[in-house]
């Protein structure tokens, strides 16, 4: 009893302190976005300071100016630079008739070509396989700049800040006596921008003036509102967009002047909403359609009748009901300094509580029901070359962007995702087919866009299949949830993946199946003899583990929904054959089938423990000598890397159960690998790493990978399922084995504090997700769980791990709470 009274005052206490672990704060302005900064993302400035908001769709940043302030807009559909409206082949970026040379490239490979020269698999992949089409990239929107007549020599107590449990931007400060304060947000459930200026004490004379670094084919004002049309370029039909931008100032003066701006006089209290839309709808292959005028003008007149307290109210319910559903509470003493102060002063609890926190408001703000996914950027750029075109990078990026929104409670997010990968299916067939002459389900390569390009890009050697890792996302999203009309809606991506490698794996020399023309992202090897270029390969273990993983998905999704039991088997007998995952002479796993990894490579790309994290198939508790080995390689990758790779180690050790080291990690990446805005920083800045650092503390809280398919068994070793067993010849290859039939049924094993760090020693976190629909609070001290609440989203069974005991299996009914503390656990 007096346990649980501490428990909820601890709650009590931490909740009390909400504001401070959701809100960044600056005492001056962002840099201004200057020419050179738009011309080259690597010079650090606005992009890196001012304070981002979002719907998902339309995003914006505010950087506070005293004279003027900038305000920049995204619209996540917005690319440039590519073609739409093709063939449906042509669109999706293939090479019509490459299949004819596919044996060809094979060959080289076959006969081990390696290097760059004539003939190597290199030069015959780029020759005959490679994408014609351009990629684009994703574009900058428009901009509001609004002027001020304010000095900043003048300014007095100035603030800017976002808080982000509610989603509103602030600034704030005085002039002598008056105050004045600014305040945006970014609505989903309206879809505008809002933004409100007020004085006290004094009146503003504010210039509202509409930019774009597009061609703008019109900007006129009608009354109280600025109207600004233009189009980005394209190689064949330019996307269209339109922004509106309306003033109200109550009963001050408000003039259109000759130079196309919007001037306010003597305003006491102005409010400015913004809509905009581009022509862009997914539908392949025209991408184009929507009626951006009509939706600019409707969604506008929408957000007029509604009001500023009305659009305001509604988004902070909005966004702090999504906010609430999952916290983490670290106990610390709170520093009061300003957030890059925080981020100066060096590692702290406080930076990395907020870090967490933030990090879900990004998720949130970058993908909600876009049709597209966040990108490397999540949506916000202000760049018409943006770092790696601002891409869909599908080797690690895309993915690592949507670990978390599974484990750290923001299933909303995930649609984007589902929907852009519902394009790469229907566009992915043409190339399984003109590409590899395979006509059954789909193939998609390394960059992606909003264009349905699905094409292995203009240097064919880079990895070409990616469908294997965008469908481990895909239903890793059932796997939370337990939701069978989602899981029937996605099967066909899913089946159609496998179904691809089904036909593309072949025989290697020692007659396993092997996936090729591969490679081991984006690392060489033997750089020696062959260079640095030496990357591509045949039955790189990281893909041979997501055809494993792949398939047994699909069985278990096949069984679930009680369809392809034909499919199903074929996929049963492929399993044993698919190439072994080897230990090789350091003790490492593997990174290719032969022995060729380097001890003093520490490439940031760590690909071939994918079955560690955020796969489930290597595991200290079910695969103990492939996890030593992957220790051996984690070690010999070393410490230092860019933001994305450091964030991956950060679930790698927690996947290990090292608390100490991923929070080593985590501690790196929030203090070094962040710019003041805590953008992520890879160099330049590059979402994923906010995301998949924020996935890694999920995993060191609550993992829930692995599956009882023994319950009887009372100890984890021989109740969980095992993916590799050990091959009785060779003792150092480990045989892929074909999931057992009750698989699917079979509870998932929640794991509490499985890798809690001691430099956490208390704590709580709310709402983290677990496979098989459960929602976990976790509450610790002195390094111990004090009690875990599990709520059962449906009827459902678990068990529980938890300092290295078993729980029997547990059974909710949907709705269902239950506590447990480490004496409760049985
Ligand atoms: C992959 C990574 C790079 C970068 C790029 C966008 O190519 O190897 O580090 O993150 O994606």
């Amino acid at each position: 009893m007096i346990k649980q009274i501490a428990t909820l005052l601890l709650i009590i206490i931490t909740s009390a302190k909400v504001h401070a672990q959701f809100l960044l704060r600056y005492d001056k302005p962002a840099s201004k976005f200057t020419t050179e900064q738009r011309q080259d993302y690597n010079k650090p400035g606005y992009m890196q300071e001012a304070l981002p908001l979002g719907n998902g769709r339309l995003g914006a940043m505010f950087s506070g100016g005293i004279e003027e302030e900038h305000i920049m807009l995204n619209d996540i559909t917005l690319w440039m630079n590519s073609k739409r409206g093709l063939s449906e082949v042509e669109q999706s970026g293939t090479r019509i008739g490459a299949y004819k040379n596919f044996e060809k490239v094979r060959d080289a490979y076959r006969n081990e070509k390696y290097g760059t020269s004539e003939g190597s698999m290199e030069a015959m992949a780029t020759k005959y396989l490679s994408s014609q089409q351009p990629l684009g990239n994703y574009a900058p929107f428009t901009d509001i700049f609004i002027s001020t007549e304010h000095q900043s020599e003048t300014v007095s107590n100035y603030t800017r800040s976002l808080d982000a449990f509610s989603g509103v931007g602030y600034v704030n400060y005085s002039i002598g006596k008056a105050n004045f304060t600014r305040e945006y947000f970014c609505s989903y459930p309206n879809d505008v921008v809002a933004m409100r200026y007020t004085a006290e004490n004094a009146e503003m004379n504010l210039t509202v003036k509409a930019s774009s670094l597009h061609k703008i084919t019109n900007l006129n004002t009608e009354g109280n509102v600025l109207i600004l049309t233009g189009e980005a370029a394209m190689e064949n039909d330019p996307v269209q967009f339109q922004k509106r931008v309306f003033v109200d100032a109550g009963n001050a003066k408000i003039t259109a002047q000759d130079d196309g701006t919007l001037k306010v006089e003597n305003a006491k209290d102005v409010k400015i909403y913004v809509s905009a839309y581009t022509d862009y709808l997914p539908v392949y292959p025209s991408f184009k359609g929507r009626d951006f005028e009509t939706d600019t003008k409707t969604i506008l007149g929408n957000a007029v009748k509604l009001g500023y307290e009305t659009l305001k109210s509604s988004h902070q319910k909005d966004v702090s009901d999504l906010m609430d559903n999952c916290q983490l509470h670290l106990e610390y003493e709170p520093s009061n300094v300003a957030t890059d102060a925080l981020i100066k002063n060096g590692p702290s609890l406080e930076l990395e509580n907020l870090y967490f926190n933030y990090a879900r408001y990004l998720q949130l703000s970058c993908s909600r029901s876009a049709p597209v996914p966040s990108n490397l950027q999540g949506l916000w750029n202000g760049h018409l070359k943006p770092a790696w075109n601002a891409d869909y990078h599908t080797d690690i990026n895309v993915a690592m962007n949507y670990w978390m929104v599974e484990t750290a409670n923001l299933p909303e997010s995930f649609t984007p995702y589902k929907e852009w990968l519902k394009i790469l299916a229907e566009s992915g067939k043409h190339v399984a087919k003109e590409t590899y002459g395979i006509d059954k389900g789909w193939s998609t390569g390394l960059n992606g866009n909003v264009f349905g390009f699905t094409a292995p890009n203009e240097h064919g050697r880079r990895m070409q299949q990616s469908g294997a890792w965008l469908c481990q996302n895909l239903f890793e999203h059932y796997a939370f949830s337990k939701d069978k009309e989602y899981l029937k809606e996605i099967y066909p991506i899913l089946k159609g993946a496998a179904e691809f490698y089904v036909e593309f794996l072949a025989p290697w020399k020692d007659g396993s199946l092997v996936v090729y023309p591969t490679w081991s992202p984006e690392n060489a090897y033997l750089v020696e003899q062959f260079g640095k270029l030496n990357k591509q390969a045949y039955g790189a273990s990281f893909e041979q583990q997501l055809a494993l993983n792949l398939f047994t998905d699909c069985i278990e999704a096949s069984t679930v929904l009680n369809r392809d039991k034909t499919f199903r088997e074929t996929l049963q007998n492929i399993i044993p054959k698919l190439t072994p995952q080897k230990i090789g002479q350091y003790g490492q796993v593997q990174e290719w089938p032969e022995d060729w990894d380097n001890p003093t490579d520490q490439h940031r790309h760590i690909s071939h423990l994918i079955a560690l994290h955020p796969g489930r198939d290597f595991s200290p508790l079910t695969t103990p000598e492939l996890t030593d080995a992957a220790l051996v390689t984690m070690k010999h990758r070393g410490d230092v890397s860019t933001g994305w790779s450091t964030a991956w180690k950060t679930n790698f050790w927690a996947r290990l159960h090292n608390g100490d080291k991923a929070h080593q990690f985590y501690k790196f990446l929030t203090s070094e690998r962040t710019y003041p805005n805590l953008f992520d920083f890879h160099p330049p800045f590059q979402i994923d790493g906010n995301f998949g650092c924020v996935s890694g503390v999920c995993e060191m809280l609550l993992q829930s990978h692995l599956r009882s398919i023994d319950n009887s068994a009372e100890n984890i070793e021989k109740a969980a399922f095992v993916a590799y067993k050990k091959d009785k010849k060779q003792t150092n290859h480990f045989v892929p084995v074909v999931p057992d039939e009750n698989l699917a049924e079979a509870p998932y094993i929640l794991h509490l504090l499985p890798a809690l760090p001691s430099a956490w020693p208390n704590g709580n976190v709310r709402g983290l997700r677990a496979r098989g629909g459960f929602e976990v609070d976790i509450v610790w001290e002195n390094g111990q769980l004090v009690e875990a609440r599990i709520q059962a989203a449906n009827n459902g069974s678990f068990r529980i791990f938890s300092e290295g005991k078993l729980s029997k299996v547990i059974t909710l009914k949907a709705g269902e709470i239950k506590v447990f503390k480490n004496e409760t656990i049985k």
